[in-house]
């Protein structure tokens, strides 16, 4: 009989998240891409930062296309960042350092190098080869219908027989054909293989599109039907209801955390009922803005939408697909649009600094769990300016480079030094790393920071251990206290209170005749308090006594 699951077994419930983008973490074999050896070389760095589990992009064997989310071989790991017993290495070695690890699966689709579609384009039209695919005759000499790739361009190659597949992002990437038996098993499969590994739990990569509308019917952007041919269908939950029976046949259960862009905090709670996924990210509240209204609207929204499900709510600012937030909170309109990355707006990066660090300690004290992506914790910039020749993203290719793509928040970390590659590659004698480093960057190296009370990477530091001790109540518990719309200011559970001044002007700290208790403590603050008065862009961890 299956023991009762107990809170701790609920670490996502809490758990503060460090997405590792293995390539650009760091390289121990001196290629100038990062790599598993380099991963297992920094592990006790990621253990004293303080965070509770590692999310790893795709690490499976990849021709590379879509930096690894063209999976040809879920079984096995690119030779790029090293082998499978790297892999199980990994996932011992942060264990013993009681971390827990998450992978990246990626059912929407897979590399047109993987077996199934390589045998699909041999077995020619008609083979049931080709039913795991979305493969169908053209209209004369045009696509099947008119989807759009997500990277811009026809959602539509054609093979040489003169059918055309479905790929919703590169054409490397072929989509899977989910009403296809074979389908379910073999990604239950896969998940077995990594469980079995030791996985604590998967990212599911795109998690709203795995299911199509099998008519394939026009999506006509004037007009568009619904429901959305391709994202968020009824038919999708079935994937993660099966996944969630393969989840919990282990103990303790593994974790399955979607990424769910959808602005409609309802139908993405849908995605968290009990027999489906456990948590999300949560894309408003990377989306919004640097304002005090609209941050409290989607923490009001996010909250509310987690709470009738029973799910925690999730924070989350950057990961490896959207503008650094320093570099966002820097732009006079400090919202992340998701489809276009407009990079010549100026940015003042101190204000952008500021804003990140109060961010940060707002993130922390909000109920729930915070996905913290690489290079965040040392204040590192989107890289605007990355000449045209050293891109790499397919999104920069297919839009004819009206969109920039998401290579500068991919540049490889720098860890300690004076100049690039800043300690990324091991062996520094002659390697670039695969994008280059901006030479400012020594003076946000890991090594330059470490034991500056001032820097970044202390304060992460800092905030993360000061949350265990004083934020680790469970549950949604957050109570705003009453005053000024520009300052987000609530209580949670155990005396902790929270402020951050959004405003243009200081705000009184609170005192303990304001916040009715004997006695106040100021636990943290994200910059210098003046004179009893919290500045503009600065936020106070208080604990009443
Ligand atoms: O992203 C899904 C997705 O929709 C985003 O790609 C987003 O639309 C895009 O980055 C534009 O901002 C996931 C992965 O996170 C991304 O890295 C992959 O490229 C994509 O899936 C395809 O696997």
């Amino acid at each position: 009989m299956p023991r009762t699951v107990t809170r701790s077994d609920q670490w996502w419930r809490s758990a503060v998240i460090y997405q590792v983008y293995v390539r650009s973490f760091a390289d121990a074999n001196g290629d100038g891409v990062g790599d598993l050896a380099g991963v297992r070389e920094r592990l006790p760095y990621l253990a004293e930062l303080g965070v509770d589990a590692l999310w790893f992009s795709p690490w499976f064997a990849s021709p590379q296309a879509d930096a690894g989310y063209d999976v040809a071989d879920y079984r096995d790991i690119d030779p790029l960042f090293g082998d499978l017993a790297d892999a199980e290495a990994v996932i011992t070695e942060a264990h013993a350092l009681g971390l827990k690890v998450i992978i990246d699966i990626v059912p929407n689709h897979v590399s047109d190098q993987h077996a199934w579609f390589k045998a699909a384009v041999a077995a020619g039209p008609g083979s049931p080869e080709r039913e795991r695919f979305w493969f169908r005759p053209g209209r004369g000499d045009l696509p099947p219908n008119d989807w759009q790739s997500v990277f811009g361009g026809p959602a539509w190659t054609r093979v040489p027989d003169g059918e055309w597949y479905l790929h919703l992002f590169a054409p490397e990437q072929p989509d899977v054909n989910w009403n296809s038996p074979d389908t379910a098993a073999e990604h239950e499969d896969v998940l077995r293989f990594w469980f079995d590994r030791g996985a604590d739990g998967i990212r599911i990569d795109s998690a709203t599109m795995p299911a199509k509308d099998p008519d394939l019917a026009d999506f006509d952007a004037a007009n568009p039907p619904q429901p959305h041919p391709f994202i968020d269908r009824d038919a999708v939950h079935d994937i993660y209801r099966a996944w969630r029976t393969v989840a919990d046949e282990y103990d303790p259960p593994r974790a399955l955390i979607g990424e769910i862009w959808l602005d409609k905090p309802d139908r993405l709670a849908m995605y968290l009922r009990p027999d489906e996924m456990h948590t999300a990210f949560n894309f408003d509240y990377l989306n919004c803005a640097w304002d005090p209204k609209a941050l409290r609207h989607v923490i009001d929204a996010t909250i509310k939408a987690h709470v009738k499900v029973d799910a925690p709510p999730t924070w989350v600012l950057s990961n490896h697909d959207v503008t650094r937030h320093v570099t966002r909170y820097g732009r006079a309109d400090s919202s992340f649009g998701h489809t276009t990355r407009q990079h010549t707006t100026p940015v003042d990066l101190a204000k952008g600094t500021r804003r990140a660090r109060a961010a940060l300690m707002l993130n922390l004290a909000l109920p729930g769990s915070v996905y913290l992506y690489q290079g965040e914790e040392l204040g590192l910039d989107e890289v605007d300016d990355l000449p045209a020749a050293a891109r790499q993203d397919p999104i920069f290719f297919r839009t004819g480079g009206q969109d920039v793509g998401r290579d500068g928040c991919r540049v490889p970390l720098p860890w300690s030094g004076t100049a690039p590659p800043f300690g990324f590659s091991f062996s520094s004698a002659g390697v670039s790393p695969w994008l280059p480093q901006p030479t400012n960057w020594a003076t946000r190296t890991a090594q330059i920071q470490s034991g500056d009370p001032e820097s970044m990477l202390e304060l992460y530091r800092t905030a993360l251990r000061l949350r265990r001790e004083h934020l680790n109540e469970a549950g949604a518990d957050l109570d705003w206290l009453p005053g000024s719309a520009e300052v987000l200011n609530f209580t949670r559970p155990g005396g902790f209170t929270f402020l951050a001044n959004l405003s243009d002007q200081a705000v009184p700290l609170p005192n303990a005749s304001s916040a009715g208790s004997s006695a106040v403590e100021v636990l943290l603050a994200s910059g210098p308090l003046t004179a009893g008065a919290v500045p503009p862009d600065t936020a106070v961890w208080l604990r009443t006594i």
